[in-house]
């Protein structure tokens, strides 16, 4: 049913914390989407992603960010946590994500940067892990000492019915104006990046602890005939030992990046894709500057 222009909300809402309490995995249950790789590994995300979802009269505008490094001041994550910072300034609400009764310096640090001008709730994530639910008030008290959060959810961003309850809580924090995207938009990242992200999510997932997080990948080529994209992409590797981890046993590990890669483009876009990879080595990029930007960090 058409909406009225006079009804309709429009916002953004951030999502911020330290690496690993499952932001990108919050922000792909409300999109309905995967538009945000994940995995168990820290620096999984690495750049400001937006995830759009129209429900009813509103349109929510979600913004994910890399967990805030508080480690390792390389170039690399100086520029992870100037895009967090970026991310925070001018939005309506403000996603505070922790696990559900855990808190420590680098949740302290985050929260200690956060701006006063947006509310914050306090999303207490992976509530299903929490096995005494009766140790969670004290913490609760402990927490509303520390900042004067607008509210506190205590949710599992992987249980459907609290992704729903989510949005009626986010709501009202949207201002009353015109929608800012289509409403069938998920996000607003090209298809080309999109396609960069799923690789470096094999690459993260299917290769083991060893493999520094200072690998990452860039597209050489994006054509598109018809329904059919092809795509030719190159994995970097800081050190030669490290690009015989990426491409594995007679290339099998490469090649299953490749297959798991395209499968989760082809249901993202709903076509076909063909998809190239290779692997080269550049030492020392996570340490350059410049290097850092040309690969498309801020
Ligand atoms: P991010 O670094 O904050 O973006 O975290 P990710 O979304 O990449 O998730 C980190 C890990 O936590 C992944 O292995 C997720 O599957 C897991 N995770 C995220 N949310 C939940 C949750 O609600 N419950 C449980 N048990 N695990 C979760
Ligand atoms: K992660
Ligand atoms: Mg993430």
């Amino acid at each position: 049913p058409e909406v009225a222009e006079a009804d309709k909300r429009c916002g953004y809402v951030a999502i911020v914390g330290k690496p690993n309490v499952g932001k990108s995995t919050l922000l792909n249950a409300l999109v309905g989407q995967k538009v945000s790789i994940t995995s168990r590994k820290a620096q999984t995300t690495r750049h400001r992603i937006t995830g759009i979802r129209t429900e009813g009269a509103s349109q929510f505008i979600f913004v994910d960010t890399p967990g805030f490094q508080t480690r390792h001041g390389n170039a690399l994550n100086r520029s992870l946590n100037k895009t967090v910072l970026g991310a925070v300034t001018d939005v309506d609400l403000i996603l505070f994500v922790v696990e559900a009764g855990r808190f420590n310096l680098a949740d302290a640090k985050v929260l200690s940067l956060l701006p006063a001008s947006a509310p914050v709730i306090l999303l207490a994530n992976k509530l299903d892990e929490v096995h005494r639910r009766g140790d969670l008030a004290p913490w609760l008290r402990s927490m509303q000492e520390r900042h004067a959060f607008a509210e506190f959810v205590p949710m599992s961003a992987k249980a459907p019915k609290d992704i729903q309850r989510l949005f009626g809580i986010c709501e009202k924090y949207l201002p009353q104006q015109p929608w800012i995207h289509d409403a069938e938009e998920l996000t607003d990242r090209s298809e080309r990046f999109m396609a960069a992200e799923m690789v470096r999510e094999k690459l993260f997932r299917l290769t083991g602890d060893e493999l520094p997080y200072t690998s990452t990948v860039i597209i050489d080529r994006f054509e598109e005939e018809g329904q059919l994209r092809r795509i030719a992409a190159t994995i970097v590797v800081e050190r030669e030992g490290h690009k015989g981890m990426v491409i594995g046993d007679k290339g099998e590990k490469l090649k299953r990046i490749g297959t798991e890669a395209r499968m989760e483009l082809e249901k993202l876009w709903g076509g076909k894709v063909f998809l190239e990879l290779w692997v080269k080595v550049r030492s020392g990029w996570a340490d350059d500057d410049a290097r850092v930007r040309s690969f498309g960090y801020e």
